[in-house]
């Protein structure tokens, strides 16, 4: 059935519900000598790179495969369309290997014809911290496809991350592999139902005409939690302790610390959107909200080139109530033109997602963990971490 991942150290279905393994590593980690010190054989036609992304040009061609060729919608409607200062900031964060930024050439042309990525992560998995590499766009160009490259693509971001003596990895996908840590379901919030309906993002519900839909979506014009206002640089060790402490609850979540707060949740335009609480009495930070911005190619309509979304990120409250604080997320994300907010049913968000007027979508997404057995699948509510 999966005649690659049957050969890798990940869970496999026919181990489901067997208890006997002990939680851990799958496999032991080999001298750094042991590990192969050549990249593997691509077919003759192509050859590996490593990508410079501070290059213009570079992340110019980075963006282009991707833009072209990267995830779509079941029904092929919709593809991911992440920005350059989006991939600029994904890929290099605290610590990162610019070697774990992998491209695959036509050798005659040089056009960029395949990607993936990796990134160093400190991820607590129950009461261990294991440093491991967060795998990400990986992408064949549509004309290459099935030809069995992803799982060369794959074992040389493996190797490459084994030579900086990590041994773990985590990463998503919407398609089921061996063998998901957890599932979680796409839950959309639409802001503007009539350009989502006009896509075929969104449908009139039954008996439900535009103008009703419009006014169900409305949102006020302004945030109600006093003292809500955008993060700051200054914020970053508050912040930090408010994130650490909510983020012990799950059994899997990022162990971050100042420096991977300051890179991850400081607000960047047209990249990531972050709020917080202040006390206006005692100027405490007590709550916090973060989204991220991924727009999405509109495929097939005449009206509309991009569907711009929020996607909800890390949202911490000790003081407000989760449900007021994401209200106000949302007013923020339509007064700055998103057209849906996007969350995953990890951490406490079901608390909010009904309430809020956020519909199920058509979409799962499954989360993995390489060389690292856990014993039961995960609650999505369990799962303390999000992946951009
Ligand atoms: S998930 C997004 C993945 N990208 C896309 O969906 C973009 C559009 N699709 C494509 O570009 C986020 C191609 O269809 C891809 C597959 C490249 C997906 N993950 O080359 P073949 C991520 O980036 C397996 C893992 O013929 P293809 C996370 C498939 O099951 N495996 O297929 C990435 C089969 O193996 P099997 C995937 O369609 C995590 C084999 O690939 C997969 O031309 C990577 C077929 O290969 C996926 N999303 O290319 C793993 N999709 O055993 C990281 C298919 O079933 C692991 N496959 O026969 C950790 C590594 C680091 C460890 C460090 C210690
Ligand atoms: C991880 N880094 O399927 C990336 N998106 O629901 C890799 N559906 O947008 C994994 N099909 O339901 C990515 N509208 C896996 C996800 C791939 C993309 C994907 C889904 C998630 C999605 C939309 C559009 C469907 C178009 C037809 C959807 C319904 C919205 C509706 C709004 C009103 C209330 C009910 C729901």
């Amino acid at each position: 059935r999966h005649k690659f991942w049957e050969t890798q150290p990940v869970g496999q279905f026919k181990d489901l519900g067997d208890t006997n393994f002990p939680e851990g590593p799958i496999e032991p980690p080999t001298p750094i000598s042991q590990v192969k010190q050549e990249p593997y054989n691509l077919p003759g036609p192509y050859e590996w790179i490593t990508c410079d992304v501070d290059s213009e040009e570079v992340c110019s061609e980075i963006y282009t495969l991707l833009t072209n060729n990267y995830v779509e919608d079941d029904e092929n409607m919709f593809r991911f369309n992440y920005s350059k200062e989006f991939l600029r900031w994904a890929l290099r964060p605290p610590g990162y290997f610019k070697s774990w930024h992998i491209g695959v050439r036509v050798k005659t042309s040089k056009k960029l014809v395949a990607f993936i990525t990796g990134i160093p992560a400190k991820i607590r998995v129950r009461d261990a911290v294991v440093v491991m590499a967060e795998v990400n766009f990986l992408c064949v160009h549509k004309k290459l496809r099935s030809k069995r490259l992803a799982p060369v693509m794959i074992k040389e971001v493996t190797r490459r991350v084994h030579l900086e003596n990590i041994w773990q990895a985590a990463y998503t996908a919407g398609v089921v592999l061996p063998t998901p840590i957890t599932t979680c379901q796409y839950w959309h919030r639409s802001l503007n139902p009539k350009k989502l309906i006009d896509v075929g993002f969104s449908r009139l519900g039954a008996r439900m005409t535009m103008s009703r839909t419009i006014k169900l979506y409305k949102l006020p014009e302004k945030t109600v939690t006093p003292g809500f206002r955008k993060m700051e640089p200054h914020d970053v060790p508050a912040v930090t302790r408010l994130l650490k402490n909510y983020l012990k609850q799950f059994a899997v979540a990022p162990d971050f610390d100042e420096d991977d707060v300051e890179h991850w949740l400081l607000p960047r335009e047209n990249v990531m959107d972050s709020f917080l609480v202040e006390s206006p009495e005692n100027h405490q930070i007590t709550d916090f909200c973060s989204f991220y911005t991924l727009p999405s190619s509109i495929l097939g309509s005449p009206n509309h080139s991009t569907l711009k979304a929020a996607y909800s990120y890390y949202n911490v409250t000790t003081k407000t109530h989760l449900l007021q604080l994401m209200n106000d997320a949302l007013i923020v994300a339509k007064k700055n033109e998103f057209d849906v907010f996007n969350a995953l049913d990890v951490m406490q968000n079901e608390t909010f997602l009904k309430e809020l007027k956020f519909g199920p979508g058509d979409g799962k997404l499954h989360y993995y963990l390489y060389n690292y057995r856990l014993n039961h699948v995960l609650k999505a509510s369990e799962l303390g971490l999000v992946l951009l």
